[in-house]
Parts: structure tokens; C-alpha cells; sequence
């Protein structure tokens, strides 16, 4: 198996949670509040929550396996998928479930651990003794003598044990206490002695994943093994396995207890009975097992594990690195909080997490028992935050470890045996605070990618006739072809979207949308549509008489289309340095009055049907228009009574580059800079999938001409549906609701805009072509420059974007002389000004690492560009060719 490094994840986001940034003052309070015992927040009050247990991110794919529980009572069909799960994953013939681990160990003492017996273990965070009667022992039978496999047990000391008799069974943990992975072949030697002394070899194997993975790569003999194989020869291994579904299978809770041997299993089946639920569910509801067995079934996935682990030790080399004293977990890295506090004696763990939360709003905390230990584990939720955050909150701890000189004890007011009975008091030391400066979300759920190989990828390009556009969605690796319906949906508008009552009538979400769009455009009339081209077509059909001019700034297709289906004829009046792609003018999405001018003296104002005026301008290259423009435009219009409309598809990334790029607005909320430009236009029409943060959707505004209004609602019953819905489902309004709220939060729109600048930034130093400055939502690449050497016929743009998918995987969609079709009147291509590849960023759906692995491809391609050659047509369908053209390499 591979030992390289991964790049970036082998996954995308598919649902995102978002963060609280609550700040100093709120922290304190909450602190206080909370006793100083931040077992006691919630995790509203929490930014970054660093526990591995039962929030790790799932795959949509067991995420699904919620809406198909079964009733969860005697054979449910989750029960079998379960047991299926396990004989394939474990290669156990029975199991028996339970409501979570300690639901397995009750079973387990229950049946096998009689009063006064011996239970050696090689861990010590073990409830064992707890559960068990108190005359129970559980001696450490950990050995400390190999340097990797810490986890290992000490067999002479065993078989000490073992000789005295009493043993009840011998008790191991894969990672035990998080942070000691044992080897296969000390597994096997245990085994082989309890089998001697007829002893049952009981095995934890919640962390099955991470002790399989140190095998893989630290024991001789096993790094051709995959982590699926390694995890089935460690549960055969054992006798009996009991699994935390809350921990590797990534389940938010439930246990199971597996083996082959019938005995043992009808055992825990005539008790499950007494403490858990059936035989058949065990206390888990029917969603859960279903989760678990799609969790057990894909938790060997080999990219995800070396994924997850190469987070865990970057993590805690970082740390290590600052000098911050700890100890490797399997999730994250255990913080000695006795030298990390050389200066405090007592209650130094609780003293860390309430600092570390005090500066920063990171919870981290030790759980249990009072005293057990020294440590505060600061675990990865597994897959459920990037790279960039973890740096951030490695940060965070090295900033608190700098100024540890200057944190205070905590006092107790209230002791437990407990961690989370103990409270305390103490005064707020004066600390530095930490400030994060990243994606205001985590990871709730991912989606696979296609993963193929170089040859594969070479294959998909020739069958797809070298257009991205044919190219299977499951064949791509970073799908970079569109942002319009590509935004990872927030868990708060997926519970928007559970919740909303369907009607066919006015509903609770139409009304919520009108409200949440009315307040932050100040638009009066609000009227949603299924996307953008149904409102293009409404306005359109509303506002232009046959004959009559529409300048606009730069084409887009669809709008285009719809002004000359209404009889209208387009004119673009967009600043000339838009078709320059090496000028560094900031407002390139600006109209040129001049232009304007020049209209209305040739036509007349009655001549023009009024002005089109685009945000953060699409095939300009994401090019903002600034706000002196708009308000000029406004104003030049508003004198000669001609109406002016925003297309105001990116108007929130148009705002958030107003804010970045135009002094005046520099301390100014985005939330403010787009309600100052919606005072200057009439009406919008939207197309809700790109900045609305939604899969579908639109909407046509008008800011108070209730005659128009009434005219569009008109057409809206007839083409598209209710005028409450626009023939979206209700569902969908109420995400859009919601989406419209969250796109406004700054730290959102500012690391989304961020994100594609650093992409361009990167390309640019590295002497790729690009269109300049980086606009919103994409970057172009400028195919003239990469490929000089082919002639626009040949097509380069089309080439570039089908080498860069055979080269990264990655997809993008040509913008040149494909898109611009043919002149009809000589037959000949249109040979555009602007011949660009588009590499389109979906929102909250990838992570920094993917945008550099991007770049890097691309700057690999860029070094062998002389050898790539152009194309010819094999198929050229006459109208908007580049959907389904087909092409053949000149080579
Ligand atoms: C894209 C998408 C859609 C779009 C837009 C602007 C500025 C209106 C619309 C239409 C999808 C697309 C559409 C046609 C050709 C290629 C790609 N742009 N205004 O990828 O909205 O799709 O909701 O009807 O960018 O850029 P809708």
C-alpha cells in the first residue's frame, strides 16, 4: 500500500455545519456559566469541538441510511443488513447489538465476568471495574518496551496472571486509551495464549481503523496489506469484538458484540434481552443500525484512512514541533496538561480546557473519572474538519502554551468523582486571544469522488469525444465544470427543508423567503421561480417591444437568449478592459457610459428597453462592478426614464469585492454594501443555485413597481407555477429562505471569495495565464497564452480543459471559440477575444488542499504545454455546439 502523503481528500463536501464565533465577552460569560467546567457548553457556544466521538462527518451515503429504518423489533431488515455488514467487514458469523459500548461491556461482565475474578487488560480508561462488582480485578498487562506499538502486551506478565488462576478473560483494546496501537503479532501470541489456557481473548475494536493503519505502516510484512484486510485478520484474531459505533463506523451512537462462536453469542442474546432491547436491535433504533452497517462497510475505505490519519499527524507534529508537551492519540494529539502547567498542581486539565476556551473558543476536555490521568485529549472529529482549521486550532494551543505563564488554576468550589460533576471558580487571566480566519463551517457530510487512474481518466476523455461536458460526473476527482447548483446545503437549511409544510397555496416558507429577500434587497415585490432563465424569460416577455435595444454588460447565454426570443437586440456596452485579460483594472464588470451614450443617441431612450446589468460578471471572468458605477448608471438611466435590472446571480460575491477592493466600504458589513445596491436598479431576476447557497431556485424582484409585478405574476402562473412557489418544491423555497440569510455572513462570503483568489494567486506565480485580477466565482485560464502554438480553430480552449481532466482529474468547461459558435451569415467560427478554460468554484465544497492540488496539476501541464496539439470536430450540432460536440486529437 501507499505511503505517500495524500494531497488533498479523497472526498468533497456534501452538507456543511456551521461554526459559532462567539466572542471574548460572550466566552467569559459562558464560562462563568458553565462552572468553568466546559463539559457544560454546548456546542452553540463552541467554535471548533474537539471530540471524536459520535460528530464525526458521514458519507451521504450512511447519512441515507436514516430515512430507512426499519421498525427495529424482531427481524428487522437494518438487523440483516447489519449482520451482513459484519460477516463481510469482521468476518464474524454472529453479532449481537447493544445501545453503545457500555451497553456491550454490561453484556460481556454480565455473562463472563464472575464476582471476585481477574479481568487483564492493556488498557486502563476502562469501565470494567466499574461495571463489574468492586471485587473485580483489572490488572495492567500493558507492556511500555516497543517504541511503535506502545499497545503491546507484556506476555510473560500475562501468563503470570494466568497461572494464578481466576482469569475471567483477557481484555485488549485496539489504540488502547487512544493512544497505544498494539501489533498483529502480539495479538496473535496473546491469542494463542489464552487459547491455552482456555480463556476467552476479548477485543475492543472501536478503533480498529487507526491500530490497522500503524500496522500497515510500521510492522514488517504488512505494507502491501490493505486496512480491510488487516482489520478482518485483528477481529479474527480475537474470540469475541465489541465495536463503539460512535467511534471508527462513524455512527452517533451503538454497539455491537460479534464472534464465532454460537455459545458465546446465545449467551449475550438470552441477556441483551434484559438490559438492551431484542436480540434483533439491542436499544439501537432501526436508522441506527442501518447506519452502523453502512458505516462498518465503509470504514476500511483505504484513501479515507490514510486520509484521516495523515490529519492526525500533521496535527500533532505541529504541535510536537512548538514544544507542546503531549502524547500521540489515534484522533488527535493528548496534551500533557501537567508540563504543559508546570506552574499549577491541581485541577491543571480543567485549568487547559477553560483557557484554551477562554482564548479561543475551542473545546477540548478530559472525560471520566477525577484523577485518572494527566492528559486533555484533543481529538479530530474524524473527517469533519480540513487541513487549514487544524493548523488554526494547533494554533491556538501553541499561542495559549506561550503565554501558560499567565493562566491561573481554577479553584474548586464543587468536587466529583467525575469530571463532569466538578465546578469551579477563578479570575480571567489577561490572554492573548486566538482569531480564526477560516471556512465558517465543518464538515457534516461528505460525498465520494471518482478516483481513476491516468490511463482511465485518457480512456473517459476519448469515449466523451474530448468535451468536458460528456465527461460522467462519477469519473471526475474535482468537478470544477459549474457553481450553479454545486453548493454544499448547511444543516440548518436542511432542517428548514425537513420542516416545510408542502401546499400548493401561500406557505410558511413563501412567506419567510419574501420576508428574510424583502429585508436585505428592500425590493417590495418578491416572486420566486424554479432558476434564473424562467425569471430572465418573465422579464424579458414583461419589459421589451419587439425592435427595441437591451444593453447589457457582456452577454451571458441564457439572458441573451431570452432578450432576442422577446424580440430584443442585445449590445454590449461592458468597459473595454473586460476583453483584456492581462488588465489589472479592478471594475472590470463596469458599464462604459460612453457606450450607454453613444445608444442613446442612435436610438433614442424610447429605443432601449432597459439596461442589463450583471453582477460580478460571468463570462468576464467573475469581474465585480463597483458601486460608483452602478449608482451612475442608475442615475444616467433614471434621467431618461429608462429602467435598469441587475442580474444578481453573484451579487454577494459582487459585494464582498466592493468591500475588498473600494476604500470607502472597507469597514462596511456585506449585508449593507448589497442593500446599497439594491437602491439602484429597478428590479433582479436571480438565479438562486449560485450565491442563494441552493441546489435549485430563483427569483424575479422588482423594487416597487407593483404594475410589473402583477404583469410577471401573471406569466408565472402560466409558465412556472404558484406565485408562492414559482413551481419549486415548497422544501426548496424554505432552503432558499434559509440560504439567502447565511449568504450574507461576512466570514463566509470573505473565505469564499478568498478561497478562488488564493487559486488565482497561486496559478499567476507560478506564470499560468490567467485572466486578472481573479473575480469571484472562477478563474479563467487564458488558452491563447498556454497554447500559443495552436491556431483558435484547432480549438485550444477546448484541448486545454479535456488535458487538464486526463492530467488532474479535474474538470472544467471551455468558455471560447466553441461556446461563440459560428457566424451564420459566412459560416465561419467567431474566433472570440477571449479563448478561456473556466475552473468554476462550487461553494463549501472544497477545501484549501484541493485548490492547491488543483494549481499544482495545472502548473504540471503547463510545463509539457508544447506537447499538446488542438482538435478537429467529429460531430458539431448547430445550435449551442459545445453541450454535445464531439472532437478528434490532431496529434
Ligand atoms: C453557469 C450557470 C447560469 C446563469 C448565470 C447568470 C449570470 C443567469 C444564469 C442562468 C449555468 C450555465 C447556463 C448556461 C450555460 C452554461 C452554464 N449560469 N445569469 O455555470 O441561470 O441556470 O438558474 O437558469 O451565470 O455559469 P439558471
Amino acid at each position: 500500500m501507499s505511503k505517500r502523503r495524500p494531497s488533498h481528500e479523497p472526498h468533497k463536501i456534501h452538507t456543511v455545519r456551521l461554526l459559532a464565533f462567539p466572542p471574548l465577552e460572550e466566552r467569559k460569560n459562558h464560562l462563568a456559566d458553565a462552572r468553568f467546567n466546559v463539559f457544560n457548553l454546548t456546542p452553540n457556544q463552541v467554535t471548533f469541538d474537539m471530540c471524536s466521538n459520535a460528530v464525526n462527518a458521514m458519507t451521504q451515503a450512511q447519512r441515507a441510511g436514516q430515512f430507512l429504518g426499519d421498525e427495529a423489533y424482531a427481524g428487522a431488515r437494518n438487523f440483516e443488513n447489519l449482520q451482513k455488514a459484519v460477516d463481510e467487514v469482521l468476518g464474524h458469523s454472529y453479532v449481537c447489538p447493544a445501545h453503545n459500548l457500555l451497553g456491550c461491556l454490561k453484556l460481556v461482565v454480565n455473562t463472563m465476568v464472575p464476582d471476585g475474578s481477574v479481568v487483564p487488560a492493556n488498557n486502563h480508561r476502562t469501565r470494567m471495574e466499574i461495571i463489574a462488582s468492586p471485587d473485580v480485578e483489572a490488572p495492567d498487562v500493558r507492556s511500555r518496551d516497543d517504541a511503535v506499538f506502545t499497545g503491546n502486551v507484556d506476555l510473560e506478565r500475562l501468563e503470570r496472571i494466568l497461572d494464578g488462576g481466576n482469569v475471567a478473560l483477557v481484555a485488549v483494546q485496539a489504540f488502547a486509551d487512544g493512544q497505544h496501537p498494539f501489533s498483529l503479532e502480539n495479538l496473535r501470541a496473546v491469542r494463542k495464549l489464552t487459547r491455552r489456557y482456555g480463556k476467552r481473548l476479548i477485543l475492543d475494536g472501536s478503533r480498529s481503523i487507526e491500530n490497522a493503519w500503524y500496522i500497515q505502516q510500521h510492522e514488517p510484512g504488512y505494507a502491501t496489506w490493505s486496512i480491510a484486510e488487516i482489520v478482518k485478520q485483528i477481529a479474527k484474531t480475537s474470540t469475541i469484538l465489541q465495536m463503539d459505533g460512535s467511534q471508527d463506523p462513524k455512527c452517533n451512537t451503538g454497539g455491537i458484540l460479534t464472534t464465532d462462536n454460537p455459545d458465546d453469542h446465545e449467551r449475550f442474546m438470552n441477556r441483551v434481552v434484559v438490559y438492551e432491547g431484542l436480540h434483533t436491535y439491542g436499544g439501537m433504533a432501526g436508522r441506527t443500525m442501518e447506519q452502523l452497517a453502512r458505516g462498518l462497510k465503509e470504514m476500511c475505505d483505504e484513501a479515507e484512512v490514510h486520509w484521516a490519519m495523515h490529519q492526525t499527524e500533521r496535527f500533532t507534529h505541529r504541535l510536537q514541533d512548538a514544544g507542546v508537551p503531549l502524547e500521540r492519540g489515534c484522533d488527535g494529539a493528548y496534551i500533557r496538561t501537567d508540563q504543559f502547567f508546570p506552574h499549577i498542581d491541581a485541577n491543571n486539565q480543567d485549568t487547559f480546557s477553560a483557557a484554551l476556551y477562554q482564548t479561543s473558543g475551542v473545546r477540548a476536555l478530559a472525560h471520566g473519572r477525577v484523577g485518572r490521568d494527566q492528559l486533555v485529549p484533543v481529538q479530530i472529529p474524524r473527517l469533519a474538519m480540513t487541513n487549514e482549521q487544524l493548523d488554526q486550532v494547533a494554533n491556538a494551543i501553541i499561542d495559549l502554551y506561550r503565554q501558560r505563564d499567565k493562566v491561573r488554576p481554577l479553584q474548586t468550589s464543587v468536587a466529583g468523582e467525575w469530571r463532569d460533576q466538578m465546578e469551579y471558580h477563578g479570575v480571567f487571566a489577561d490572554l492573548d486571544t486566538y482569531e480564526f480566519d477560516t471556512f465558517p463551517y465543518e464538515i457534516h457530510t461528505i460525498e465520494k469522488v471518482g478516483v481513476l487512474s491516468r490511463e482511465r481518466r485518457e480512456r473517459a476523455i476519448r469515449a466523451a469525444g474530448y468535451n468536458t461536458f460528456l465527461v460522467r460526473s462519477a469519473d471526475v476527482e474535482i468537478d470544477l465544470l459549474t457553481d450553479s447548483g454545486t453548493s454544499a446545503m448547511s444543516t440548518d437549511q436542511w432542517a428548514a427543508h425537513n420542516a416545510a409544510r408542502a401546499g400548493a397555496t401561500a406557505t410558511d416558507a413563501y412567506y419567510r423567503f419574501k420576508k428574510v429577500l424583502g429585508d436585505i434587497t428592500g425590493h417590495e415585490h418578491i416572486i420566486p421561480t424554479h432558476q434564473g432563465r424562467a425569471a430572465e424569460q418573465i422579464l424579458s416577455e414583461i419589459m421589451i417591444r419587439p425592435g427595441q435595444i437591451v444593453p447589457g454588460n457582456m452577454y451571458f447565454t441564457t439572458t441573451k437568449l431570452h432578450q432576442e426570443l422577446a424580440g430584443g437586440v442585445f449590445r454590449d456596452v461592458i468597459v473595454d478592459q473586460a476583453h483584456e485579460p492581462e488588465s489589472t483594472f479592478p471594475w472590470k464588470g463596469n458599464i462604459d457610459l460612453a457606450k450607454l451614450d453613444a445608444l442613446a443617441d442612435e436610438f433614442g431612450a424610447d429605443g432601449i428597453a432597459y439596461v442589463s446589468f450583471e453582477h460580478a460578471v460571468n463570462m468576464a471572468g467573475g469581474q465585480p462592478v463597483s458601486m460608483d458605477n452602478m449608482k451612475a448608471v442608475y442615475a444616467w438611466c433614471g434621467a431618461r426614464g429608462i429602467p435598469v435590472f441587475f442580474d444578481a446571480t453573484r451579487c454577494v460575491e459582487n459585494a464582498c469585492m466592493i468591500q475588498e477592493r473600494d476604500p470607502a466600504y472597507r469597514d462596511s458589513k456585506v449585508r449593507d454594501i448589497l442593500r446599497e445596491m439594491m437602491l439602484y436598479c429597478d428590479g433582479c431576476t436571480v438565479s438562486g443555485k449560485k450565491d442563494f447557497l441552493i441546489n435549485i431556485g430563483g427569483v424575479q424582484t422588482f423594487r416597487e413597481n407593483g404594475e410589473w409585478a402583477k404583469r410577471a405574476q401573471d406569466l408565472l402562473r402560466v409558465y412556472e407555477g404558484n406565485i408562492t412557489d414559482g413551481g419549486l418544491a415548497t422544501a426548496d423555497v424554505a432552503a432558499m429562505a434559509r440560504g439567502v440569510e447565511e449568504m450574507l455572513d461576512d466570514r463566509y462570503i470573505r473565505s469564499r471569495v478568498g478561497q478562488t483568489h488564493a487559486l488565482g494567486e497561486l496559478l499567476n506565480a507560478n506564470g499560468i495565464p490567467i485572466v486578472m485580477p481573479p473575480g469571484g466565482h472562477a478563474i479563467f485560464l487564458d488558452a491563447k497564452r498556454f497554447l500559443p502554438h495552436i491556431d483558435q480553430d484547432e480549438f485550444p480552449a477546448q484541448r486545454l480543459a479535456a488535458e487538464i481532466y486526463v492530467e488532474t482529474g479535474v474538470r472544467a468547461m471551455e468558455r471560447g471559440n466553441v461556446s461563440k459558435d459560428r457566424n451564420p451569415d459566412t459560416g465561419e467560427n467567431y474566433r472570440p477575444a477571449l479563448e478561456l478554460v473556466r475552473l468554476t468554484i462550487p461553494r463549501r465544497v472544497y477545501t484549501n488542499d484541493h485548490m492547491r492540488s488543483v494549481a499544482e496539476g495545472i502548473i504540471r501541464l503547463y510545463r509539457r504545454r508544447d506537447e499538446i496539439r488542438g482538435l478537429r470536430f467529429v460531430y458539431e450540432p448547430k445550435q449551442l455546439r459545445f453541450f454535445q460536440a464531439r472532437f478528434e486529437p490532431i496529434d
